[in-house]
């Protein structure tokens, strides 16, 4: 791995296949740990609390390959919407870890990544990508900033796709959906959420779009609250038995160990200006 330097107390070292990684701690005993490679946030303990964020022991640890589990970053295509790769670039570049500090019982740490020979060959735009994320308490915040660094307009889907750990699939739920719209990449169509509670009896795979803010995760013994800003729309995803089965990076029985709850715009692409920027944030209160 290459140098990077890191601040008092902020340490960057070789994580798993080598990648270097962030060890954020708060005053408070919150931590987290974020790759470099997609500013990706791959563990988050509160204060007195244990690990919140589920990670695949079969995930990739490789330029090339997106990390699975942790937060994944989309930007700026959500999914196979357009042309690029799954869930854009920025998940699969390397980015800069532009400082640390604590404030009061927090510790915040800012990455940033901007286009390069590459993404530009699959996407024309120069663009800046900053990542803010703030421990302390029972919180996670992850802010992410987009700016038009170009001289021409440009559009984009974004996300935080976000896999909360979970200890039990047939006790956990997500609440705070009811009446919204979605698009139902299981069953196909759209429909309206007319129960109060997303359950997961088999592969769940749904875009609420125009979502409330606050959502809330909801499993036997502990509830997370789950809130957003700048992202309208919800991602609610469990991949279910058959489909993971197909998925190489993960083992049989990790559905069971994690749900998806991501805080996304897709349903109307953000559209910024030559110089122009955008911030999407989402928290989370264990
Ligand atoms: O957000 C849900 C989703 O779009 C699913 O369709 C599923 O494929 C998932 O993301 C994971 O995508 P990935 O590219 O990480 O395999």
């Amino acid at each position: 791995m290459s140098a990077v330097a890191s601040p008092p107390g902020f340490a960057v070292s070789p994580g798993e296949g080598n990648l270097p990684r962030l060890t954020l701690a708060a005053p408070d005993g919150a931590t987290a740990e974020v790759y470099l490679y997609g500013a990706h946030v791959a563990s988050w303990i509160p204060s007195g609390d244990e690990e919140r964020l589920f990670l695949s022991r079969a995930s990739a640890f490789r330029a090339g390959a997106p990390i699975r589990g942790g937060v994944p970053l989309i930007f700026p295509q959500f999914g196979l919407t357009g042309p690029l790769p799954l869930h854009g670039l920025i998940r699969l570049m390397t980015w800069e870890f532009a400082g640390a500090h604590t404030t009061g019982d927090a510790a915040v740490a800012s990455f940033r990544v901007a286009d390069n020979e590459a993404s530009r060959r699959l996407w024309p735009h120069a663009f800046l990508a900053e990542v803010m994320i703030t421990i302390g308490g029972r919180r996670l915040t992850l802010a992410l900033d987009v700016s038009n660094a170009g001289a021409e307009v440009f559009s984009f889907t974004a996300g935080f796709h976000t896999y909360f750990a979970i200890s039990n699939l047939d006790a956990t739920r997500v609440e705070g959906l009811m009446g919204a719209h979605y698009r139902d990449n299981v069953a196909g169509g759209e429909a309206d959420q007319t129960l109060p509670v997303v359950e997961f009896p088999g592969e769940v795979n749904r875009i609420y779009l125009d979502a409330p803010a606050e959502l809330r995760l909801v499993e036997a013994d502990r509830t997370t609250l789950i809130r957003s800003t700048g992202f309208p729309d919800a991602v609610v995803w469990n991949p279910g038995a058959a489909r993971i089965a197909t998925m190489v990076d993960l083992e049989p029985n990790d559905y069971r160990r994690f749900v998806c709850v991501e805080a996304v715009c897709i349903g109307r692409p953000v559209t910024l200006a030559p110089g122009q920027h955008w911030q999407g944030t989402q928290t989370m209160l264990a």
